[in-house]
């Protein structure tokens, strides 16, 4: 592998309904980090969609869908490293390992378990409870030293930190005898930010645009055609005012501040050079300046997707060749961490203690 500066992790889970949010908030910066001096890792998480039931034959479907996705909004197999989770038996293997070195208590205060378990706690399967475990698990599986996410995974970034840190503390003087220095893992850095770093519900813009939304009108689908992003942008819920000049004016006004995040987002400018040219504008003149750059953007990633998800066996080739490039780099790592533990394995030690 040629030696970079950082390296980038990031995944997203195939549970369908890829949307505006996933694009915006992940895979497009996903993208913008390949011209980084970074190796690259995108990782279509399967391990972690199972925490809530998936119908077996529709996840093989998703699992190629993502990776479709990946590709056609512009990452490159080549340069970077795009592969599914299961494939790679060290993501599991470390989330063990970490299991072990997380807190209970650092858990139960984890609010993605909190809401996605809802009242009905006791029947969540342990794994949605581990998720977060598991995510720190892919990041530092790769030593990642950078993870561009939304913001709704702040937490979990947070936590992956305090695992890396508990972990290079307790085992410090095996590190050391290890020749690793005073830390083995890295402090992650989370890379959450720009304008739609959260992008809300189109009909409630006080909650996440999510793909478990019930209602289809909530959010843009990376597979939506031209006339479906129309009329979903068109029913976006507004308010009666015009558009302000200044950011300060979307104050208290979540759907106006959400539908200028998302046209600054697909434009790769800031909320107050949207308002530049549309401060002061109705949201009739407003929506249609929406609906084609969106379309302009999304109409491309649409075709595309449609084009590779259409030739399976070349994403399952690109995903298997992500695997084996992903594994080189994990199973060192996961060697390494066993002797730094104690356990004993096949091969040599990385280091005589
Ligand atoms: N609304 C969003 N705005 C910005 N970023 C978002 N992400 C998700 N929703 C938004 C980011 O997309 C990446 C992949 O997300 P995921 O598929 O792993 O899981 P998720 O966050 O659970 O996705 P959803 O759509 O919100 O699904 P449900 O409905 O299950 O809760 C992550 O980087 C995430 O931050």
């Amino acid at each position: 592998m040629a030696a970079f500066n950082e390296l980038v992790f990031s995944g997203v889970q195939p549970t369908g309904n890829l949307h505006l949010g996933n694009y915006l908030g992940a895979i497009k910066r996903f993208v913008e980090m390949q011209e980084r001096d970074a190796q690259c890792l995108y990782c279509v998480v399967d391990l972690h969609a199972i925490t809530l039931w998936q119908d077996p034959q529709a996840l093989r479907g998703q699992i190629r869908e993502v990776t479709a996705a990946f590709l056609a909004a512009g990452i490159d197999p080549k340069r970077s490293i795009v592969f599914n989770q299961s494939q790679v038996p060290q993501h599991a293997e470390l989330a063990w390992i970490f299991n072990c070195v997380a807190r209970l208590g650092w858990l139960n205060r984890m609010t993605q378990f909190k809401d996605k378990a809802g009242k009905d706690r006791e029947n969540a399967s342990i794994g949605l409870y581990d998720y977060p475990v598991l995510m720190a698990a892919d990041i530092l599986a790769y030593r990642a030293t950078h993870v561009p996410v939304g913001e709704d995974q702040k937490q979990h970034l947070e936590l992956t930190r305090d695992i890396a840190q508990k972990f290079n503390n307790d085992f410090g003087p095996s590190i050391q005898a290890h020749g690793h220095g005073e830390q083995f893992f890295p402090i992650t850095e989370p890379l959450i930010g720009g304008p739609a770093a959260r992008v809300m519900s189109l009909r409630d813009g006080t909650k996440k645009m999510s793909k478990s939304d019930p209602s289809e009108y909530s959010r843009i689908a990376l597979t939506d055609d031209a006339d479906a992003i129309a009329q979903k942008v068109r029913k976006a819920k507004t308010d009666p005012e015009a558009l302000p000049s200044e950011v300060e004016g979307l104050k208290g006004r979540p759907e106006a501040d959400n539908l200028v995040g998302i046209f600054a987002a697909l434009r790769g400018i800031t909320r107050e050079e949207v308002l530049k040219d549309f401060g002061g504008a109705q949201f009739s003149s407003f929506k249609p300046a929406l609906v084609d750059l969106a379309v302009e953007t999304l109409a491309p990633i649409n075709a595309e997707m449609k084009r590779l998800v259409a030739d399976p066996a070349h994403i399952d080739a690109v995903l298997a060749d992500g695997a084996g490039r992903a594994e080189a780099i994990a199973a060192p790592t996961l060697d390494a961490v066993k002797d730094i533990v104690g356990f004993v394995r096949r091969g040599p030690a990385l280091r005589a203690v």
